[in-house]
């Protein structure tokens, strides 16, 4: 398929939690089947073909798509920022059209909101420094997760996720950060 347009899709704070917590399903994956579920007959109404981020690997270029259409930018631990909803933000799906539609072209950058931030807590917060200049440091994150220690951050949230001072009334409130972790920590 030639594609002359890319739509992408995704949640901000607790908007979408709300919805998806009513429908959740006991399955394997409850949010991707979710996802897949809510949005596949709406690409097909729309005549596009519609991608997934949990695709892969390989993966679908997510961030880059992201990083041209909107205003986001990469923050030092891995997720993009934006200059409102911070790191409390997150990509469903990617609409593909064969025709270029007629659509508002990309707002202006900000400038990214990690450049003037003071202390960059979200370096230092990690109990286990995961995040180094090497960079993610999965393995040591999610056997800190998984043990007594890392309780707060299993049902609370990454904890330097959560030091981030942007985006603070997007915030994923406790049930909604301990299922994004529980799946993290046992995602095959
Ligand atoms: C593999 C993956 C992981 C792996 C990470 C492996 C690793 N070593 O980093 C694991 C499973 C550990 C993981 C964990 C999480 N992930 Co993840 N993950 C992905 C996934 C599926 C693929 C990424 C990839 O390989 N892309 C392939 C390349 C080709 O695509 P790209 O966009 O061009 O890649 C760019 C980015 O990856 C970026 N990048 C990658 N790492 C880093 C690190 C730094 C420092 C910077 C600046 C940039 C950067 O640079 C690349 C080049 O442009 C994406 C979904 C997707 N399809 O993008 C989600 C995704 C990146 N994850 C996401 C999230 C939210 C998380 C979690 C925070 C989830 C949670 N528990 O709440 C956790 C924890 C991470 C943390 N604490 O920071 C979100 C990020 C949203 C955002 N605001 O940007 C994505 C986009 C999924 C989504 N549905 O939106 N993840």
């Amino acid at each position: 398929m030639n594609i002359r347009t890319l739509v992408l899709i995704g949640n901000k704070g607790a908007q979408m939690w709300r919805v998806f917590s009513e429908a959740m399903a006991d399955v394997p994956h409850p949010l991707d089947t979710w996802t897949k579920d809510v949005l596949s007959p709406i690409a097909v109404d729309f005549g596009a073909h519609a991608v997934f981020p949990f695709e892969g690997p390989p993966y679908h270029p997510f961030q880059r798509w992201a990083t041209a259409a909107d205003d986001v930018s990469p923050s030092p631990i891995g997720p993009l920022i934006h200059p409102e909803y911070g790191m409390w933000h997150a990509y469903r799906a990617a609409f593909m059209f064969a025709d270029r539609l007629d659509i508002p072209a990309p707002t202006a950058k900000s400038p990214p909101p990690c450049d003037t931030c003071a202390g960059k807590p979200c370096l230092t917060t990690c109990p286990v420094g995961a995040f180094t200049p090497g960079g993610y440091n999965v393995p040591a994150c999610r056997a800190h997760i998984g043990s007594a220690t890392g309780e707060d951050c299993l049902t609370g949230g990454c904890l330097a996720r959560r030091a981030c001072p942007i985006g603070r009334d997007y915030i994923y409130a406790p049930p909604q950060a301990a299922f994004h972790m529980h799946h993290f920590l046992y995602a095959d």
